[in-house]
């Protein structure tokens, strides 16, 4: 039986991944090269100081920063990206969350938001919806970003359930390959060609039920 549903944040609840997206880019400009959308893929759900790394060697510039000039980009890159989540109101929130997440609550099965940004709680103030989880793991509490199971095994034990009842809801591959680590069920939003480690792949939560949860994923 499912106990706990398990929720990334950009690309599952909000589509913050197109502002990151927009600050990394505008960093690639400055420091003289082009970053394409479909290389943005590779930064999705992978922490903060990785995607800048990923980054650098996208552009061809692996080795040529040290700890404190790198450390220097990646707050100016969140500088930028704030100014965008600062413009997020509730209607941000993706279609479908919302009711799947009351549905969730009413038949007493645990919630928790796993995510790799050290934004999380702002962009949950932003949306107004920090009340509709049981628990919030985010950056600041992982040491470990995904693929590393850590986040959703800290959600798991925080709602004191097995990782054999938890089904997690991500968008990326680093947090799908971070499900499987953890030993837990997932349903991939997005490209089912990116998401194949999934256990089901959907396209978004719209129209979402615990009902098509449990056709998909048997616990
Ligand atoms: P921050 P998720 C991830 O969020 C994003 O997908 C990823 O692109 C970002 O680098 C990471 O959070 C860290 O975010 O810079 O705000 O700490 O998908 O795990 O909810
Ligand atoms: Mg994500």
């Amino acid at each position: 039986m499912i106990k706990a549903c398990l929720f990334d944040l950009d690309g599952v609840i909000v589509n913050t991944s197109q502002y990151h997206y927009l600050a990394w880019k505008r960093l690639a400009e400055e420091l003289g090269f082009d970053f394409k959308p479909q290389d943005n893929e590779r930064l999705k759900g992978v922490s903060r100081i990785k995607s800048l790394e990923l980054l650098l060697e996208i552009g061809g510039m692996k080795n040529k920063f040290d700890n404190e000039q790198k450390q220097a980009m990646a707050e100016t890159k969140n500088k930028w990206y704030l100014e965008y989540v600062n413009s997020l109101t509730p209607d941000d929130v993706l279609p479908g969350v919302i009711p799947f997440l009351r549905e969730l609550r009413n038949n007493r099965i645990g919630i928790a938001l796993g995510s790799a940004s050290k934004n999380t709680a702002l962009i949950l103030d932003r949306l107004g919806i920090p009340k509709l989880f049981d628990c919030i793991i985010d950056g600041n509490q992982a040491a470990k970003a995904k693929p590393d199971p850590e986040i959703f095994i800290l959600a798991a034990e925080k709602l004191n359930v097995p990782a054999a009842g938890c089904v997690v809801f991500e968008d990326a591959e680093a947090g799908i390959e971070a499900a499987v680590r953890a030993g837990m069920k997932s349903i991939g939003i997005g490209n089912p060609a990116i998401l194949h480690k999934a256990s089901a792949v959907i396209n978004n939560l719209e129209g979402f039920t615990l009902k098509k949860l449990n056709a998909l994923v048997p616990l």
